[in-house]
């Protein structure tokens, strides 16, 4: 028999309704590239901001290429990041060099302004095991493919971190579909019960493939996630660099400064396929959406505010894309001429000592590899 609702009973509905409406988008430039939030301004000066709008760039081109090569078959995995840049770029744009990065698949662009020679992400895309060896002193590690797996190994970073006494922070990427893993919840609590130096990023580009958001959770917002492990979430516009920046920043300076991790959610959109391997967006997607997306483009919007100031040119933006296209030719060119890896290759890098069971078969591999 269900029992009487009493006068004194919670109001549960009320109580979650009022944390929501806190879960504010934060933004500084709208798609017009006006400052619709002036106090938040982060200080960059004129060459940091056109460094910041160089990277965008860049990247769309390094997208654009990566997408082409992909289809003329010199490319392996690929997951398009096109609409992402200010989600991607500003973030790593407020970190520093000892700052440690977990990246999910599509986070090889913070990988590659965060220090990782291109060369090595394209023989990453190809399996290549050259991609994976990450050169002494970039703070990264290859791009996770088990969803959320990263928020728990970033947890452990920020937390080594802590007890080494570094100045530094554990950063780490997933998607919307990533804040549904058990692996979600358990590297965000575990951070914040150590108070352990991260930053949590969900980039939410509202598919997890073909699943939308609303259908991936019963929450308004994924940064109000954080409130059940007790610590702050923001959500952020994914396509705004400045706010981007600005947010990154603020969580940066508050797990050096022993406050904790922060979980931030950017809103953004991926304008291609979720990757390479067949997806087709326009059988879950519609065009006005696309459309609507595109509208708030990170590049436009930036530039647009670039040229206001004076700092940003036609010559500047066909420099850059110049440049790109050139490092990325050079890049892939390097790619082709590392020798193809063997099966003893993989053999040697797995262990430091080979077990007895294997020394058989590698010898029957090195005998074949050497005809
Ligand atoms: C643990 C696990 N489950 C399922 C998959 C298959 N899978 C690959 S990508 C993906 C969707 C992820 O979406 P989201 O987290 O939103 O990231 P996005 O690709 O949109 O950046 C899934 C389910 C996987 N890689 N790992
Ligand atoms: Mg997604």
């Amino acid at each position: 028999m269900a029992s009487k609702t009493k006068n004194n009973t919670v109001d549960a509905m009320k109580q979650l309704e009022k944390i929501e409406s806190q879960f504010e988008m934060f933004q500084i430039l709208n798609e017009e590239g006006e400052v619709v939030n002036e106090a938040a301004m982060p200080e960059l000066s004129d060459e940091q901001l056109q460094e910041l709008m160089k990277r965008m760039v860049y990247t769309r081109i390094l997208d654009q290429r990566s997408i082409s090569l992909n289809r003329q078959g010199r490319l392996g995995f690929y997951a398009p990041t096109a609409g992402q840049e200010a989600s991607q770029l500003a973030s790593q744009f407020a970190l520093e060099k000892e700052d440690f990065i977990l990246p999910g698949y599509r986070d090889v662009p913070q990988m590659i302004w965060h220090g990782l020679p291109l060369t090595q992400a394209f023989l990453f895309s190809r399996g290549h095991f050259k991609g994976n060896q990450i050169p002494e002193g970039v703070n990264v590690i290859s791009p996770q493919i088990i969803i959320g797996a990263q928020y728990i190994q970033a947890a452990g970073v920020a937390l080594g971190m802590k007890k080494r006494g570094t100045q530094a922070v554990a950063v780490t990427y997933t998607g919307d579909g990533g804040s549904s893993q058990g692996d979600f919840y358990e590297g965000i609590n575990f951070a914040g019960a150590y108070k352990a130096p991260a930053i949590f990023f969900v980039q939410n580009n509202r598919f997890a493939i073909s699943t939308p958001v609303e259908k991936q959770t019963a929450a308004q917002t994924i940064a109000q996630k954080a409130v059940a492990a007790g610590i702050p979430g923001i959500q952020v516009d994914g396509m705004d660099p400045l706010a981007v920046y600005a947010v990154t920043l603020e969580a940066r300076k508050r797990a050096v400064n022993g406050e904790g991790p922060t979980l931030i959610e950017t809103m953004t959109y991926r304008y291609g396929p979720h990757t390479m391997a067949g997806d087709d967006p326009t059988r879950y997607r519609t065009s006005d959406l696309d459309n609507e997306w595109e509208k708030k483009d990170p590049l436009v919007r930036f530039r647009k505010f670039l040229e206001k100031k004076n700092l940003w040119t036609e010559d500047m933006e066909n420099e850059t894309i110049e440049k790109a296209k050139e490092e990325i030719k050079n890049a892939i060119k390097e790619a082709d001429d590392t020798p193809k890896q063997k099966v003893t290759d993989l053999m040697e890098i797995m262990y430091e000592e080979m077990p007895d069971y294997l020394k058989e078969q590698y010898e029957i591999y090195k005998e074949k590899e050497s005809k």
